[in-house]
């Protein structure tokens, strides 16, 4: 690459600015960095200066924003969506040119699928959902709330979880227990890792991920992020709580930008607490001035997090305690001024969304453990896997056979794009396996690399970064190492050109060409392949320093090779 602007595919870029206020006073161009030293981006000796990178970055003053214009540019990049109404034209359009047979509307009338040779349940459309939000918003009751309503937690469970929580004065937590299932968990009323759940109704089955709200858990709640379709930002309405969930350093904002950049199509913004005294009025009626100065204030944020407010995100007020407006509408008594569905409803009359059949199979390790024999769970996203196939692991190449695949507990022969399962897998132990390694089909593996060239916003950082910055990166369910091993430009943020080649160090707000090298091989794709592999968010000590997508990978021993030739 010579840092020509078309090479930066500056149209598949999908991003949104800083949630950060603007930095403090002063528009004064940040100091150049005294120790930096410029990396050279000349691609034929890049792989060779891979060592000679310079130190971190030295403190300076950020820049003033201009979250105005990114979230103009955000917006026009939005991501390609296929509304409901865009469907079913095109289904329509394709059975009327014969290209569609009624059985493949696949979605419309879904497989069915032998289990142990004999007929198994139906499987419906299949809903990943993941609840997102501030410490204490409420994500854990309201998931096991739903998993009450559902039937999938009975009575006598309940009794059980409301006898031990009053036992240790958290009653309120009953229905966070059906989630928060480790003692730590309990008696800090604070979910730590994604809890995983699933129900079914007559529309679809489900799977919840309950993500924890606290910053320290920031990366499993991107684990749960990026196995999602749809995501529920908990919002609580209780007096102080919102307050402190949307400030700075509130994981409102964070969360929402982050499940936005995991690939979270739908959010849904559940205004939470509606029932509490602090908020609600006279005879427990819900207090509709609160909700709409709630709503007002996300708005505007949630717009500059790329979110499109007319297609993408649904407002509603809940209360996942009472359960009001979780499966059935809120009653007329309680709250007369709401007109939407209820949570349940709105989700079983979402339109399918879109599935990968055709794509060479891709089945990122979100999880694995060891039961009689090695499992591993994730979301299916692309491709079809049957049971008894031989397939790939990457990036260790160890062939594996997949004994069983289950969703939920019902065991399957045959698992769709966009199904979240468990394989049991033959040929391979536990501990060959990490999170983020991704399972292929021999015909069409996905080659690991540790380099590539990525675009990468800016969000929150309060120094300057040059190159041989490290920080961890996160993209679909791997968590790696990295090092900005050369910058090779910063972006206009209008335009999205080139407006400085190969700069010695770039700061919060810049859209940054970087050559990105991986401490170990990773599964990945271009964002313009397949987004849900190729778009990524690096942390740096706890916080969310930037998003990113990529443009390019870089194998430096094919060139190497044709060298030696
Ligand atoms: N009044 C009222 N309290 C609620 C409601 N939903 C949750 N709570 C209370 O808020 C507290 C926190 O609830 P959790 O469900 O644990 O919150 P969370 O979002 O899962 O919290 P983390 O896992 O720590 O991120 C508990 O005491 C709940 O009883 C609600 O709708 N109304
Ligand atoms: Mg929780």
């Amino acid at each position: 690459m010579n840092g020509e602007a078309p090479a930066f595919n500056p149209g598949a870029f999908e991003f949104v600015p800083t949630w950060a206020p603007a930095p403090a006073a002063g528009d004064a161009a940040p100091a150049a960095p005294a120790a930096a030293e410029p990396v050279k981006a000349a691609e034929a000796t890049w792989e060779e200066k891979e060592e000679a990178a310079p130190a971190k970055a030295a403190p300076a003053a950020a820049p003033k924003e201009e979250d105005k214009k990114v979230a103009e540019v955000a917006e026009k990049v939005e991501e390609v969506k296929i509304s409901e109404a865009e469907v079913k034209k095109e289904l329509e359009k394709m059975k009327a040119e014969g290209l569609l047979e009624d059985d493949d509307e696949e979605e419309a009338a879904p497989a069915k699928k032998q289990v142990g040779g004999k007929e198994a349940k139906t499987l419906k459309r299949h809903l990943n959902l993941v609840f997102i939000g501030h410490v204490d918003a409420g994500k854990s009751t309201i998931s096991g709330h739903m998993m009450y309503l559902t039937g999938q937690v009975d009575e006598r469970t309940m009794e059980k979880y409301e006898r031990e929580a009053k036992l240790k004065h958290r009653e309120s937590w009953k229905f966070a227990w059906c989630m928060d299932t480790t003692d730590e968990e309990r008696n800090k009323g604070k979910t730590q890792e994604c809890g995983r759940g699933s129900f079914e109704t007559e529309a679809k089955n489900y799977t919840i991920l309950d993500a924890p709200g606290h910053k320290n858990f920031v990366p499993h709640m991107i684990g749960g992020a990026s196995q999602a379709d749809v995501a529920v930002l908990v919002i609580s309405v209780r007096k102080g709580e919102f307050e402190a969930g949307f400030d700075r350093g509130g994981q409102s904002r964070e969360h929402a930008i982050l499940a936005k950049t995991a690939g979270v199509k739908m959010l849904i913004v559940g205004i939470n607490k509606m029932d509490d005294p602090s908020v609600c009025l006279e005879g427990g009626k819900w207090d509709q001035d609160r909700y709409n100065d709630v709503k007002e204030q996300l708005e505007p944020f949630l717009k500059q997090a790329g979110f499109n407010l007319k297609t993408d995100v649904v407002f509603m007020p809940i209360s996942g305690f009472t359960g009001a407006n979780l499966k059935h509408k809120v009653a007329p008594e309680v709250c007369d001024w709401y007109e939407g569905d209820s949570l349940l409803d709105f989700l079983d009359k979402l339109m399918p969304h879109q599935r990968f059949y055709d794509m060479p199979l891709r089945f990122p390790i979100a999880d694995k453990y060891k039961d009689m024999g090695t499992c591993v769970m994730g979301k299916l996203e692309a491709g079809t896997i049957k049971c008894g196939e031989s397939l790939i692991v990457l990036p260790n190449k160890s062939p594996v056979v997949v004994e069983q695949i289950f969703v939920d507990q019902y065991e399957l022969t045959e698992a769709l794009p966009g199904d979240n399962i468990k394989m049991k897998l033959k040929g391979v132990e536990e501990d060959q396996l990490r999170n983020g390694f991704v399972l292929c089909r021999k015909d069409n593996l996905c080659r690991p690399t540790r380099w590539f060239d990525a675009t990468i916003q800016i969000l929150d950082f309060e120094s300057i970064i040059c190159a041989g910055y490290s920080c961890v990166l996160h993209i679909h369910s791997a968590i790696e190492e990295c090092t900005f091993h050369s910058l090779k430009a910063i972006l206009d943020k209008k335009t999205r050109q080139v407006d400085k080649k190969d700069p010695k160090f770039c700061k919060q707000g810049d859209s940054v060409v970087v050559r990105v090298k991986m401490a170990r091989p990773i599964c990945v794709e271009r964002y313009k392949d397949f987004a849900q592999m190729g778009r990524f968010m690096i942390r740096d000590q706890g916080n969310t320093i930037g998003i990113g997508i990529i443009n390019e990978l870089k194998y430096p021993e094919d060139k190497k090779k044709a060298d030696g030739k």
